[in-house]
């Protein structure tokens, strides 16, 4: 890329958690000061994460994350902020209406009513800001019953069956799901995923919206902002592999 490539019209967009640091660590000194003093003057650099503000906010060293990148876009961008300044707040309470939710939750519970398991505990559904988690065990269970849960799924289909029931009962609804994870399941609107953070760019004008990540196999939550037709997509395998690819991309 010419090296004095005008900085408004190109965006690098990171996702945080193996990409930008260590999973589940801080971003290094020397990821952070690469960042912000060789990459920061020649593009405007963003974040996309799928947790929430205070996560991304341990991981990249206080709230002053805000300040440092030109765009913070927590839960996938649900949440949206530029230039330091809160720009967008979504809510699946919002999007989906309370009386549409609720007759989901409903059925939910009546459904898990029905289901007899090993042990079951409590929480089975988990509100958050963009999303419900579905727990068919219970998200208070112990670590030794969460990882029998997880096998005991495995052989038994409890969170495939359970998602098959919600799809015949709820054909048009318009709901993701996503098992991620050892004992529950996600919930979320359709398009909820990191491409979410892509309308709050639009009418910045970008010519090119670079994004790195780490996940961006099929399945993956960087799949589908890394190929989307509006990004140029960049695998990488860790935050050195980010720093090598930004180098040869900006001939640093
Ligand atoms: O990151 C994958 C998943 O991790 C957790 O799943 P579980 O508790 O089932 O192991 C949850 O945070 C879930 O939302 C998430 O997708």
């Amino acid at each position: 890329m010419e090296p004095n490539t005008k900085r408004e019209s190109i965006i690098c967009l990171f996702d945080v958690d193996g990409t930008l640091t260590k999973p589940r660590n801080k971003i290094s000194d020397d990821m952070e000061d690469f960042l912000l003093n060789r990459v920061k003057p020649l593009t405007k650099i963003g974040l996309v994460g799928g947790s929430d503000f205070q996560k991304i906010s341990e991981q990249m060293n206080g709230d002053s994350v805000l300040l440092k990148y030109d765009y913070v876009f927590p839960e996938n961008g649900l949440i949206s902020f530029k230039n330091g300044k809160e720009t967008c707040r979504q809510s699946i309470q919002r999007f989906m209406g309370e009386e549409v939710l609720q007759k989901f939750i409903n059925f939910v519970l009546k459904y898990l009513s029905t289901v007899t398991l090993p042990v079951k505990r409590g929480t089975f559904v988990e509100f958050r800001n963009g999303m419900l988690n579905i727990s068919p065990i219970g998200r208070s269970c112990s670590q030794a019953e969460r990882d029998a849960f997880e096998q005991y799924d495995k052989t038994h289909n409890v969170r495939k069956q359970m998602i098959d029931a919600l799809k015949a009962e709820f054909p048009d609804i318009g709901f993701t799901y996503s098992i991620g994870g050892q004992i529950s399941f996600d919930v979320f609107p359709v398009g909820w995923d990191k491409t979410y953070c892509l309308k709050h760019l639009e009418e910045d004008g970008f010519q090119e919206i670079h994004f790195f990540g780490d996940k961006t196999h099929q399945g993956g939550n960087d799949y589908e902002i890394y190929s989307d037709s509006r990004t140029i997509g960049h695998t990488v395998k860790n935050p050195e592999d980010t720093k090598e690819t930004l180098m040869k991309l900006f001939n640093l």
